[in-house]
C-alpha cells in the first residue's frame, strides 16, 4: 500500500456515498501510464494512474496518482464545480519527493477577496482549519503569484515525517472534503446572468494559471516525454478550455 492510497480510497468511498456519481471520460492513453526511470539499483518504475467523475453539481472530479516508489509519491486531486454554481474548488496537492512531503489543502475560492464570498466558502472552514493548523504548522516559502488562488484556510504545511501524513493530514484531508461535500449539498444554481459570466472568468482565471504553472509538467515530462505531458495537463487535468471550445463547435 503506497502513502496516499488510503486518501484515494477514502475520497472515492465517500463521493459514492454522498453524490450521484457518474463516471467522467478519461481520455485514452491516460488512465494508466508507466515508464522506467534512473539506472542500474537505482532504477524504479513510475506509474501515473488517473481517476475521473462527475456528478450534478460537479462538472470534474479528478485525481492523478503518481507511485514511484518510497520517495517519489502524488495525490493531486481537484473537483471543478459546474459553472452555474459559485462553489469554490477543493483542491489538494500531496506531494512526496527525496526532500520530503508537501502538502497544499484547501477549498480554493473563485472570489477571494470578496467578504460576502468568504463568510459563504471561508469562514466555515476556520475551525476547521484551526484544528488541523496546530499539528501542521505553515510550510512557508510560496510563490506570491498563487496567493490569489488560495482561501483564509489553506493549509500548507511540509511534515518531516511520514507518519504525520498518515496521521494529521489524513484527518484534515477527510475533514476538508466533508465540508466541501456540505457545501455542495447546499449549493443552489446561480442564475444571475451578471455573476454566472464572472463564474465562468474565475473558472478560465484559475484553470489557466494551473495548466500553465503546473508543478508537476517537468516531473512528467521526464518520466513521460513532452507530447504525454502536455496533452495530460491541457486534455485532462485542467480540461474546461477544451471543453467550453467543444461545446462552441
Ligand atoms: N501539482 C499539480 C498537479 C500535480 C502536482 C496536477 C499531478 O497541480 C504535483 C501532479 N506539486 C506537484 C509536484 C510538486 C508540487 C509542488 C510534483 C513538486 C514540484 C517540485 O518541487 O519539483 C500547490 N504544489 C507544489 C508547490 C505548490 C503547490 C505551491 C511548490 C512548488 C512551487 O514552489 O511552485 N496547488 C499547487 C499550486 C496551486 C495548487 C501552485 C495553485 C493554484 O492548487
Amino acid at each position: 500500500m503506497t502513502l496516499y492510497q488510503p486518501f484515494l480510497d477514502y475520497a472515492i468511498a465517500l463521493l459514492q456515498e454522498r453524490l450521484n456519481l457518474q463516471p467522467y471520460p478519461i481520455p485514452t492513453g491516460f488512465e494508466s501510464k508507466q515508464a522506467t526511470v534512473g539506472k542500474g539499483k537505482h532504477q524504479e518504475e513510475v506509474l501515473t494512474t488517473s481517476y475521473a467523475y462527475q456528478s450534478p453539481k460537479l462538472r470534474q472530479i479528478r485525481a492523478a496518482h503518481v507511485q514511484g516508489g518510497n520517495s517519489l509519491q502524488v495525490l493531486n486531486f481537484v473537483i471543478f464545480p459546474h459553472l452555474n454554481y459559485d462553489l469554490p474548488f477543493f483542491g489538494a496537492d500531496l506531494v512526496t519527493l527525496p526532500g520530503g512531503h508537501l502538502i497544499a489543502l484547501d477549498m480554493q475560492p473563485l472570489f477571494r477577496d470578496d467578504l460576502d464570498y468568504q463568510a459563504k466558502y471561508t469562514q466555515p472552514i476556520l475551525p476547521i482549519f484551526q484544528t488541523h493548523q496546530q499539528h501542521l504548522p505553515w510550510g512557508g516559502d510560496f510563490p506570491e503569484e498563487a496567493q490569489p488562488f488560495f482561501s483564509p484556510a489553506f493549509l500548507w504545511t511540509r511534515p518531516q515525517q511520514t507518519e504525520v501524513v498518515e496521521t494529521h493530514v489524513f484527518a484534515a484531508f477527510k475533514d476538508y472534503l466533508q465540508a466541501y461535500l456540505d457545501f455542495v449539498d447546499q449549493a443552489q444554481p446561480v442564475t444571475n446572468s451578471k455573476y454566472l459570466a464572472e463564474i465562468e472568468q474565475a473558472q478560465l482565471r484559475y484553470l489557466r494559471y494551473r495548466a500553465e504553472k503546473d508543478p508537476a509538467r517537468g516531473m512528467f515530462t521526464r518520466f513521460y516525454g513532452t507530447e504525454w505531458t502536455e496533452e495530460y495537463i491541457h486534455g485532462f487535468l485542467f480540461d474546461l478550455e477544451r471543453k467550453l471550445t467543444s461545446a462552441i463547435k
